[in-house]
């Protein structure tokens, strides 16, 4: 008997199998087909079915004791949102849940109700919504607009990327003088910025800001590198411009060494990649970044040409996926010049990754934070990286 139903049982599969035809078998197959014929369903009331309350564990209290002063930035468009919720969601489980600091999210435009609604889904945290005034994010009056113009062109036709773009410029000059500078930031003295589409690897138990806040450190990084080389001299030509207008600006403790291999005569080219950064805004809001600020703003080099091979401050070379001319150079040179070098932070034990390098912590720190990226898979001493340069202020 039970042979008679096995048999049975292979003769009616097979069946099922062979009268299945190719044709029939790509198409059940192929999801794309799939959803194609879901596209323009009706919509319809939310499944109702949940689990009842009684079986959820009461939520922990909010973080107890001492807090910083101190909130996540998030610049970012409409359009962004979907890499903004991937990285803010990891935010919140690797740290922010235990500690809910807030978040302001800026943009030059306002952010749609959906956008509000899909962050605020994430946290218990406050978030609020910032307007960049348009003063803060368009080009300036006294930019040469035909100058400016033409600098784009020739960018566009020699297919830089963004070459071409004002609102890439724009970008570039707000986070390099402008967003700590805005009226949600006023109150707060430390921020922690992040991009959309980033990976934090670790669980973070205790409070950067604080350590920041207590061992006195304006800046922190996880990641450095090179830039692209042919497009500093006209920078540094201004740092050095400016350097020598204002001596008395520049931190005798500084990290020079960071970014200079010859005590300031030329760029390295070592710069923290600022789409990580925690920082302290007193740093940035102080006295000398903002005369250095204002120094390169009024260089121009935000919107003008201002080599043969490149640019503004803010451009990055087509065959360079990897530079960014833009905050990231401004913000480093500033930190090491400003700063005592014993006040910029590297965060070892937070793992990183922005496409398309990666910090992962090695050894102890990779178990102590649950880290899940490879430890192989580790920029810290590749050759393009400049933590070497950093460790060397400390040797
Ligand atoms: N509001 C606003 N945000 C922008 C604009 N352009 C860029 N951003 C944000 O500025 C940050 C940097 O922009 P990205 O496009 O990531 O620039 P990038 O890091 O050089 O380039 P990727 O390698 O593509 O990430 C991100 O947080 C963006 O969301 C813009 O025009 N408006
Ligand atoms: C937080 O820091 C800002 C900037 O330093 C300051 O203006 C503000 O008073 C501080 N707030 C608190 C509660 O300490
Ligand atoms: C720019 O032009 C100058 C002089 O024409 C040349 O010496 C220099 O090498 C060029 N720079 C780059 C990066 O090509
Ligand atoms: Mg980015």
């Amino acid at each position: 008997m039970r042979y008679v139903v096995l048999v049975l049982a292979i003769i009616i599969s097979l069946h099922f199998i062979l009268s299945f035809s190719h044709e029939e078998y790509g198409r059940a197959t192929s999801l794309s087909h799939l959803s194609e014929q879901f596209k323009g369903s009706q919509p319809h009331p939310p499944y109702q079915d949940g689990v009842p309350e009684e079986y959820y564990a009461q939520p922990s209290a909010p973080a107890q004791g001492r807090r910083a002063n101190a909130t996540f930035v998030f610049l970012a468009r409409n359009g962004d949102l979907g890499g903004v919720v991937t990285s803010m969601k990891q935010v919140e489980d690797r740290f922010n849940k235990e500690f809910q600091y807030p978040y302001v999210f800026l943009n030059e435009e306002p952010f749609s109700d959906e956008f509000k609604e899909r962050v605020q889904t994430l946290t218990d945290s406050k978030i609020e919504f910032g307007l960049i005034p348009k003063e803060d994010w368009v080009q300036p009056e006294w930019i040469d607009e035909e100058r400016a113009a033409a600098a784009r062109k020739k960018m566009a036709d020699d297919k830089v990327i963004y070459g071409g773009s004002v609102p890439y410029r724009n970008m570039c000059r707000f986070n390099s003088g402008f967003f700590y500078r805005h009226e949600l930031l006023h109150k707060y003295k430390y921020y922690w910025r992040v991009e959309p589409d980033v990976t934090f690897f670790c669980d973070l138990h205790y409070d950067p800001f604080l350590l920041m806040q207590d061992q006195k450190k304006v800046y922190g990084f996880t990641i450095s590198l090179y830039e692209y080389p042919a497009t500093i001299p006209t920078l540094w030509d201004s740092v050095k411009e400016f350097i020598k207008e204002n001596p008395d600006l520049v931190e005798p403790d500084n990290a020079m060494k960071f970014i200079s291999d010859d005590e300031g005569n030329s760029y390295n080219n070592c710069h923290f990649w600022s789409n990580f950064e925690i920082g302290d805004l007193d740093f940035w809001r102080g006295e000398a970044y903002s005369k250095f600020f204002d120094f390169l703003d009024k260089k121009g080099g935000f919107y003008y040409e201002v080599s043969n091979i490149t640019v503004g401050l803010c451009e990055r070379q087509a065959d360079q996926v990897l530079q960014r001319w833009g905050d990231a150079p401004v913000h480093s040179i500033g930190a090491a010049l400003f700063a005592k070098k014993d006040q910029i932070h590297f965060f070892n034990d937070i793992g990183y990754r922005h496409n398309p390098f990666q910090h992962c912590p090695q050894g102890e720190l990779h178990k102590k934070g649950k880290c899940w990226c490879d430890p192989k898979d580790n920029f810290d001493y590749e050759w393009y990286s400049c933590l070497k340069h950093y460790d060397a202020l400390f040797a």
